[in-house]
């Protein structure tokens, strides 16, 4: 069974950039949908239903076909909701720092050039899913996933990523997905980021 988890902060401590109402819905019922489909689709298979949630985002196209489409999507739900609380934080206007900060200088040239790249990502993306920067083969890189799926089945460890689903969004900044997007920067939590990042790195 897996557990919804909780906020790592209060519903209302990413404002003004992300309003509370947006936090409460996005997490008490999308968050907390993903994690009840995903334990009802792995009810009656055990050796699915323990699993760790990264072994089953990484191996869905083994699970049994009844639950595969399941699995793949409110198990990747789950597991990005669960990284995206914590790669938004309370403590605004973070940048990256020390060797992360190096990686991203190196690949895209500078800070405000990664944050070009990454916003117009995801402001392109069509339809619904996610905006992220990887760690791939040793580099960052950008990547963009459909729906709910994660770089993670592709091999590719999340060290940064926003949700454009207007779930995200909509209730605040209506169609305007780009406005969404330059706020956001403002709580990205890059103190996560490097953690994540020099974990990668071993
Ligand atoms: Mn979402």
């Amino acid at each position: 069974m897996f557990e919804l988890p909780d906020l790592p902060y209060a519903y209302d401590a990413l404002e003004p950039f992300i309003s509370r109402q947006i936090q409460e819905l996005h997490h008490d019922r999308h968050h907390k949908a993903y994690t009840d489909n995903l334990n009802k689709a792995l009810a009656a298979y055990p050796e699915w239903e323990k699993k760790t949630i990264e072994e089953i985002i990484k191996g869905y196209q083994g699970a049994p076909e009844e639950i595969r489409a399941a699995v793949r999507n409110s198990g990747g739900g789950f597991y990005n909701h669960s990284l995206f609380w914590k790669m938004m934080s309370p403590k605004k206007e973070q940048k990256p720092e020390g060797r992360l900060l190096d990686a991203i200088s190196a690949q895209f040239g500078s800070y405000d050039k990664f944050k070009d790249a990454f916003s117009d990502q995801a402001a392109k993306l069509f339809g619904s899913g996610w905006g992220w920067l990887v760690l791939d083969n040793g580099k960052l890189a950008l990547a963009s996933t459909p729906n709910q799926d994660s770089p993670l089945t592709h091999g590719k460890t999340p060290i940064l990523g926003i949700d454009v689903w207007e779930h995200a969004y909509y209730l605040q900044y209506y169609n305007k997905r780009p406005d969404y997007i330059y706020a956001w920067w403002h709580v990205a939590n890059w103190e996560y980021a490097g953690e994540l990042f020099e974990k990668a790195m071993k």
